[in-house]
């Protein structure tokens, strides 16, 4: 194509051959698009000529029109062409490299990494245990009111009782009144007997608060507490239940189990039961055989007063009742040796005594599988 009316036009063959090059060249969509800015954007090198056609006679424009729109066009489908194939290029490239191997095995999810705190543990394992023996489970408010948390449990107002508990209080109220972080569960089945007609069995497991701390007191610590409230509940029913939840908590044939008298306020009589064991290996306890006596738990009958502050005749009814804590059971059993390691949100030790997420304590299954 000659141009020789125009010597201000550069080679377009030479140009057009250049950028033939540079869109063969182009090794992804990218390179190629920077190209089509190069030649085709605003300040473009054919965008530029096309400009100077403004500035041409018309009949240089004759000539240098054809051949720079020309130009232009077959760039355009020369890009086009060069991205379609980098297009289908970069598809079959991927296809090449992201095979998917289904016989790979399953990664562990987080979900399962993560672990289940012995304390949410043991309560999963106690609460599958007395619902096998038809005890429901019952929750209430960790900040109480006087009533539910020392009235109705009959520690009379002014009481030395009351002293028993390091009682933590809410500042005092306009009336006089001040709440408390419940110091036991036993709140929870005060309000239990003041919503349900018996017969009544719930256990009551959850968080409980007192002033106290050492090697074997935390101000936080949780207990469980069970009761049963029916016409003729006594305490034969009792005992079983604390020996059938021993031996499925401890996982033993058999425990041998020591009942002392107590007194708590709430029930009367009172008492305080040692289970059977053998410490005589260091850093081992093993329950049902041995020479010594470990404190589990206090219990009683419910004191006739409890049952008449809560709404019940106490010549109709009568029940028993048991607390223990929590804490204390789970290092028993799991041979944890820190009361406190169990409040510090220290994963490694959360990883070393933790439970896996999907393994559900059952009672056939074993509870600690
Ligand atoms: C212990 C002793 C005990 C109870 C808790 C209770 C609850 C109601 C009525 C009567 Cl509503 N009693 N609970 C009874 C005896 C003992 O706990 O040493 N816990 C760690």
């Amino acid at each position: 194509m000659s141009v020789a009316a125009s010597t201000a036009l550069p080679d377009l063959a030479a140009l057009e051959a250049e950028l033939n090059a540079g869109v063969a060249a182009a090794a992804d969509e990218a390179a190629l698009e920077a190209l089509r800015v190069a030649a085709l954007g605003k300040k473009g090198s054919v965008s530029e000529l096309l400009k100077s056609l403004g500035g041409m006679s018309p009949e240089e424009r004759k000539t240098a029109g054809p051949a720079i729109n020309g130009l232009r066009d077959r760039l355009n489908a020369a890009l086009a062409e060069r991205r379609t194939a980098l297009k289908a290029a970069a598809l079959e490239k991927r296809l090449e490299t992201e095979r998917l191997d289904v016989t790979l095995p399953v990664r562990e999810a987080p979900a399962e990494t993560g672990r289940v705190h012995p304390i949410s543990q043991v309560i999963d394992e106690l609460t599958a245990i007395f619902a096998d023996m038809g005890f429901a489970v019952a929750e209430g408010p960790d900040i109480e009111d006087d009533f539910h948390n020392f009235t109705a449990l009959n520690f009379p107002e002014g009481h030395p009782a009351r002293e028993m508990h390091d009682t933590f209080y809410l500042p005092t109220k306009e009336d006089g009144s001040r709440l408390v972080l419940r110091t036991h569960t036993s709140p929870v089945q005060v309000r239990t007997m003041l919503a349900n007609k018996p017969p009544i069995r719930v256990i009551c497991p959850g968080r409980t608060y007192r002033s106290d701390s050492d090697q074997t007191h935390t101000p936080m610590f949780h207990q469980v507490e069970g009761l049963v409230i029916d016409k003729g509940s006594h305490l034969g029913h009792l005992k079983w239940i604390l020996q059938e939840f021993c031996k499925a908590f401890f996982e033993v044939e058999n425990v041998t189990m020591r009942f002392r008298p107590s007194f708590f306020p709430f029930t009367e009589p009172s008492m305080e039961v040692d289970i059977q064991c053998d410490r005589s290996r260091p850093g081992e306890i093993r329950f049902g055989e041995g020479s010594d006596w470990l404190e589990i738990l206090g219990c009683g009958m419910v004191h006739p007063n409890v049952i008449r502050n809560c709404g019940l005749d106490p010549d109709e009814y009568q029940g028993f009742a048991w607390g223990m804590g929590i804490d204390r059971i789970a290092m028993l059993k799991y041979g944890m040796p820190d009361l406190r390691a169990f409040f510090e949100a220290d994963v490694r030790w959360l990883s070393h005594y933790g439970f896996r997420p999907l393994d559900f304590p059952t009672l056939a299954g074993g509870l600690s599988n």
